[in-house]
């Protein structure tokens, strides 16, 4: 320090790394014009680890500027609907289906351009998405994530029907639209064969609306024959073929923008030598490899396609090349699968030991006394009826259980507080719509810990207790468990333990 300001290096001094300066573009018009030419990024220490013989490149997808590889095919959308003048600034209304992405790629464009954009999409997807759509300016309406597509409760259903109903509102629909793949055809899969001259011997790519999986497959067979497309979907979707590949139990899986319960018209299976389906656990798992490994800040579908790369990978050669498309980014899930307890509570990673505890490996007991006793409701009852329930029992949650007495849900003061602010009419008296269905739950026939318990009270204000009935399958609940619970079994107990 000299005279109170700091000596700042004299940088001519220092070796310099200076990198050849290969865009073309000084400055940009403005950011839609940086959608696509992503990078293409070898593959080191997971090949290693999978004992793969060939080269693995992952397409960087969620380096776009809204942070998917859907924003090529928002922005592609909105200049053709512009260029046949369907859309025109300052006046249409864009509304979108979506699972989010596509969303934040038409929000985007509707910033710069000026649109009011309406997006519609279903309560599975993370909240980071829609403060994401927020900040953009776009307006949101979320879906029961259970109703199917031809349903009229789903995205896809809404965004039709307010199309009709909103003037001047234009649908520019993914599932129908040719710019879809056109944008993959024409942008990422050129990007793709021009990264490595032509010569690609796999590429595997993820699938939702398939517009990303059949552009880049039909310029694939037209530049590149020998290349083997491989369509990565879900357990509990049914794009994939042969259709045996699709039967499933599973009714809800995780990982967001793959899988549909229809075949879009953006799909062309004849460009898909092969399919791969994928499960949720072993998906994720993978995406935190991608980020923890190779420091590809990339989200869940990303893992999945990684996932059944490495399975369908191993058959390839020494030299041949095996291309990974990486759809979109870490932001969109910091508090999903980004988060630990999220990955445990969902048996998706194991509960982290802790040996200097006495209470953290305890299995809890039906009847121990750190469980708060709750009321259940019948999911026919009112609103009215359920903080009555609330009030009574003095406990933050109501149970909602169906006629034979199995938990649906449950009733929370917070929940309801909450959905009542952003109705846009009158007080419903639907309990439906006030039930929350995402909860974090122990089964006391399971044999669950205390571990458990504190690990989801990091995520969650209440663990709600149930029982489950082996032959019935009914899931009686039995309470529920606060931090203050928890806090106070503790305290209590090591008192007793220390002979206090
Ligand atoms: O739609 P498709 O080109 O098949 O891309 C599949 C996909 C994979 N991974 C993620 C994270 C995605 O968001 C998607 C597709 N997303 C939408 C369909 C959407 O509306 O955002």
């Amino acid at each position: 320090m000299e005279n109170g300001t700091s000596k700042f290096f004299n940088l001519k001094e220092f070796p310099h790394i200076v990198r050849a300066l290969d865009r073309n573009l000084k400055i940009q018009d403005n950011v839609l014009n940086v959608i696509g030419n992503t990078p293409l990024v070898k593959l080191s220490k997971i090949p290693k680890e999978e004992g793969i013989q060939c080269e693995m490149y992952a397409k960087c997808e969620y380096l776009n500027p809204g942070g998917s590889v859907k924003d090529r095919i928002a922005y592609r959308m909105v200049l053709d609907a512009e260029q046949r003048g369907i859309l025109i600034p300052g006046k249409s209304v864009i509304i979108e289906p979506t699972s989010g992405n596509t969303g934040i790629g038409l929000a985007l464009a509707s910033a710069v351009k000026g649109y009011r954009c309406i997006i519609v999409l279903p309560e599975k997807m993370s909240d980071e998405k829609v403060n994401t759509l927020k900040a953009l300016g776009a307006e949101i309406i979320r879906t029961p994530t259970e109703a199917a597509s031809d349903s009229p409760d789903s995205n896809i259903s809404v965004a039709k029907r307010l199309s009709k109903e909103i003037p001047n509102a234009v649908l520019l629909d993914q599932y129908n639209n040719p710019c879809n793949p056109l944008a993959h055809y024409d942008g990422t899969a050129e990007e793709i064969l021009w990264s490595l001259d032509d010569n690609v011997d796999m590429v595997v790519i993820g699938a939702g609306t398939c517009g990303t999986v059949s552009g880049i497959g039909h310029k694939i067979k037209e530049r590149c024959p020998k290349c083997v497309v491989v369509g990565v979907d879900p357990h509990g979707s049914i794009l994939a073929e042969p259709e045996e590949l699709n039967k499933s139990d599973v009714q809800m899986y995780e990982v967001e923008g793959i899988g549909y319960d229809f075949l879009p018209r953006s799909l062309d299976r004849k460009v898909i030598d092969k399919w791969v389906k994928t499960e949720d656990g072993t998906s994720l798992q993978m995406a935190r490899r991608l980020i923890k490994e190779e420091g590809l800040l990339c989200g869940g579908s990303s893992g999945a396609v990684m996932w059944a790369a490495v399975q369908v990978a191993k058959n390839l050669k020494a030299g041949q090349k095996c291309v990974v498309l990486l759809p979109d980014n870490i932001r969109n899930y910091m508090t999903k699968f980004i988060s630990d307890q999220w990955m445990e509570t969902r048996n998706f990673k194991p509960y982290p030991t802790n040996d200097k505890l006495w209470w953290w490996n305890k299995v809890i007991a039906e009847n121990e006394d750190l469980i708060q006793a709750t009321a259940s409701v019948s999911q026919n009852s009112s609103i009215s009826e359920a903080i009555a329930a609330l009030r009574e029992s003095k406990a933050p949650v109501v149970n909602i259980v169906d006629d034979k007495g199995s938990l649906i849900g449950i009733f929370t003061a917070d929940n309801a507080r909450r959905r009542l602010a952003n109705l846009a009419g009158s007080v419903v008296e639907d309990l439906e719509k006030f039930t929350v269905k995402k909860i974090y739950q122990i089964d006391v026939s399971n044999d669950s810990t205390l571990a458990a318990v504190s690990r989801m009270l990091d995520i969650t204000p209440y663990v709600v207790v149930v029982k489950t009935d082996a032959s019935s399958n009914i899931q009686k609940p039995i309470g529920v468990i606060t931090s203050d619970d928890l806090l106070t079994y503790i305290t209590n107990k090591s008192n007793q333990l220390n002979g206090n």
